[in-house]
């Protein structure tokens, strides 16, 4: 079998250290691993597969061999290293924002646009979307394909770990903070986020919604390849540590069904169907930490509309949000492109 070197920009954040697990636990084939980040970590080392590895500082020029190159250290240092790394020959997968709504740049949920891939030899760049929407998509797809959807409405329940390591630092000293009688800080948000929902996602916009809104819409209409599709969310920030929850209202063209739409996510892939509410079954932000699937329950028809219906989407926001899906574009490209 052939091995491939691969470089993660930003090995040490959450998001770096669950790539070095996803490539782990797929037993990707890897060469040589490389694990860049900032100055800052230069000394350490990080174990993959037993293995000891010593962190190296990220340069222009610390892509060299490499072939394919995870990148997870925001987007400005996407913005400034990316172009590099695939001036050195390797593919970036990108999980920034920063090139997600670029045309010339593919933004990839394997289980719904592989086929988008194949435009990555423009720049040597392809974009992992975020965490929300692919967790909506992967849950949407196959409802798509058989009745076409017309709009969605989405609330999202986010888990702090989207934000990184810091915040879920913050969310557990409020909680003991609390639990001691004594006053509650905070640093990384700008309001407590113990017991509290935080509707703030990201930057506000001129428009009044957040970034993190205009993220599920603009870039479930580029992986859908359909800008008549209407997106409208509200994005919120929980105490929750790993996994968001969305509850998503969808319309569509054909009329279907909620045992249709069961019957179609029994067998849609990357998804589980957590639905019997008779014995307490549905999906849960606790049961999907560390689950490679997308959990889906709680599907109803809207019986306020003629073709409506409702379902409860919950995945592992640094896996198949993050990690999971990137590691998955790349295998895809080693097995059709590279
Ligand atoms: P994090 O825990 O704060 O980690 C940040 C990583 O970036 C660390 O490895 C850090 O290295 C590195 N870094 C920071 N400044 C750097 C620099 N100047 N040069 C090289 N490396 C640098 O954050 P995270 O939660 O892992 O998220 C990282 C990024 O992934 C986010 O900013 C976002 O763009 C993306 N992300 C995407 C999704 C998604 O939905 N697809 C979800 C979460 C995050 P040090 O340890 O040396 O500081
Ligand atoms: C998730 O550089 C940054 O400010 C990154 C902020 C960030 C992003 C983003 O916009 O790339 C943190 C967490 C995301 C994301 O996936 O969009």
């Amino acid at each position: 079998m052939k091995k491939y070197n691969v470089a993660i920009a930003g090995a040490t954040g959450a998001v770096g250290g669950a790539m070095l697990d996803v490539l782990a636990r797929k037993n990707f084939p890897i060469k040589e691993l490389r694990l860049l980040a900032s100055e800052r970590s230069v000394g350490r080392t990080l174990t993959f597969q037993g293995q000891e590895i010593p962190v190296q500082q990220m340069t222009k020029d610390a892509f060299a061999g490499i072939d394919i190159a995870l990148f997870s250290a925001g987007a400005s240092r996407s913005l400034e290293f990316a172009p590099a790394a695939a001036a050195a020959g390797a593919v970036v997968i990108d999980n920034s924002s920063a090139y997600r709504m670029d045309p010339e740049i593919p933004l990839v949920v394997p289980e719904v646009n592989p086929h988008a891939i194949a435009q990555y030899k423009k720049h040597g760049i392809i974009a992992n979307p975020n965490c929300s929407t692919i967790q909506m998509l992967v849950a949407l797809k196959p409802i798509h394909d058989r009745a076409r959807i017309k709009r969605i409405v989405v609330s999202t329940y986010q888990a702090v770990s989207g934000t990184g390591a810091k915040a879920i630092e913050e969310l557990k000293a409020q909680v003991l903070a609390y639990a001691r009688g004594e006053a509650l800080q905070h640093k990384v948000y700008p309001h407590q986020i113990a017991f509290n929902c935080l509707p703030h996602i990201d930057n506000f916009l001129d428009n009044g919604y957040t970034k993190e809104e205009m993220k599920m819409v603009n870039e479930t209409r580029k992986i859908f390849e359909d800008n008549s599709i209407g997106v409208t969310a509200t994005t919120v920030r929980v105490p929750v540590i790993y996994g968001h929850s969305e509850a998503v209202n969808i319309e569509t063209e054909k009329k279907i069904t909620a045992a249709e739409v069961k019957e179609l996510l029994a067998s849609a892939p990357g998804v589980q169907l957590v639905d019997d509410p008779a014995n307490n079954r549905y999906p849960m932000a606790i049961d999907c930490a560390g689950r490679f699937e997308t959990l889906v329950g709680r599907i109803r028809e809207d019986e306020s509309i003629a073709n409506g219906i409702n379902l409860w989407v919950v995945s592992d926001n640094i896996l198949k949000g993050a990690a999971l899906n990137a590691v998955q574009i790349a295998e895809h490209y080693v097995a059709r492109y590279l």
